[in-house]
């Protein structure tokens, strides 16, 4: 039984990996809900819908996030009407917020919200919120505090990062599924995919009972870098590292989980770095880890199993 930490578009990706070589009963993918906001009325769950579209083959693999075939009717007509049209919303993804809304408003937990939309969308693994708990990550900049989303979205990642808070986090509880999977007596490896570790893999294991239940984890745990060839595949994960003065390597995301991790998952295009990251003290597995297709996906899915299967003996 693997648990999988996910975030954004890379993580989205290597969770369909996983789910495509892992039975519905041997997964959990226990998703970021940091990046969650209250928008125009509605609850919007970025990361928990990047993997339910992907899983559920209505992804939009360009944008990286929303569905494919969308329409934009519901934005042209907001912008019309001087609404605030700085997140878009694509008509079919806004169904999606207005059901699971409804449903949270209905007095669902977001777990049970998230595994009411993934069962319509005929989804068999499960896909869990890091929490039921409200946990909101804050940009600090230069020009003040800023919610995730702002920062993001509204003004694309520009004004450089001070610092990262994750609001609500020292409240937070597991969500059932997550503390289930960090308790099972099979649980066999846990995989951070290619997420960005400051604002996708962070939040989760800013959670009492996840932080703690990772640090003190019996089975190898292991992170495929969100880094290649000294850039990011996506997001703003690169800059931020440079920010923090790390090196914008795999080298660098060894030093940040520092001692977090056992096994790192390396691309081929940084292949002669692989001896700096075991000097970090994390084995590596060098790869091809770029995914641009489903078959990439579940490769790479394969082999980080088979590397963390190596590492616990
Ligand atoms: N990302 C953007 O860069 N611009 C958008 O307008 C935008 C809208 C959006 C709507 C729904 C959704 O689920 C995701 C959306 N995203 C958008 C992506 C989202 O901001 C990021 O993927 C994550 O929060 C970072 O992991």
């Amino acid at each position: 039984m693997i648990l999988a930490l996910a975030g954004g578009v890379g993580g989205a990706k290597l969770a369909h990996g996983l789910a495509r070589v892992l039975d519905p009963s041997g997964l959990v993918i226990a998703v970021n809900t940091a990046d969650d906001f209250r928008h125009l009325g509605l609850h919007i769950s970025p990361d928990l819908d990047s993997v339910m579209y992907k899983l559920a083959g209505l992804n939009d693999e360009v944008r990286g996030w929303g569905q494919r075939d969308e329409t934009w009717q519901f934005m042209e007509m907001l912008g019309r009407l001087g609404g605030e049209d700085w997140f878009n919303l694509g008509d079919r993804d806004l169904a999606i917020h207005m059901v699971r809304t409804r449903r949270l408003m209905a007095g669902e937990s977001l777990t049970e919200a998230t595994a009411g939309l993934c069962r319509t969308l005929g989804i068999e693994h499960v896909i869990a919120p890091m929490s039921d708990d409200p946990v909101a990550t804050m940009i600090e900049t230069d020009d003040g505090v800023l919610p995730f989303q702002h920062w993001f979205v509204r003004l694309r990642c520009e004004p450089p990062v001070c610092g990262v808070s994750f609001e609500g986090a020292a409240e937070a509880r597991p969500s059932p599924p997550v503390a289930a999977a960090l308790a099972r007596d099979d649980l066999e490896a846990i995989v951070l995919c290619p997420s960005n570790p400051f604002v996708s893999i962070d939040p989760v294991a800013a959670v009492p009972g996840i932080g703690e239940a990772l640090a003190g984890r019996k089975v190898p745990l292991v992170a495929v870098s969100p880094i290649i060839g000294g850039a990011a595949v996506k997001g703003p994960a690169a800059d931020m590292m440079a920010q923090r003065g790390l090196p914008v390597s795999p080298v660098g995301v060894a030093r940040y989980y520092d001692g977090r991790i056992d096994g790192l998952v390396i691309d081929e295009a940084d292949a002669k770095l692989a001896a700096d990251v075991e000097r970090e003290g994390v084995k590596t597995l060098v790869t091809a880890t770029l995914m641009k297709t489903a078959d990439d996906e579940a490769r790479l899915a394969e082999e980080t199993l088979a590397f963390a299967c190596r590492l616990s003996g």
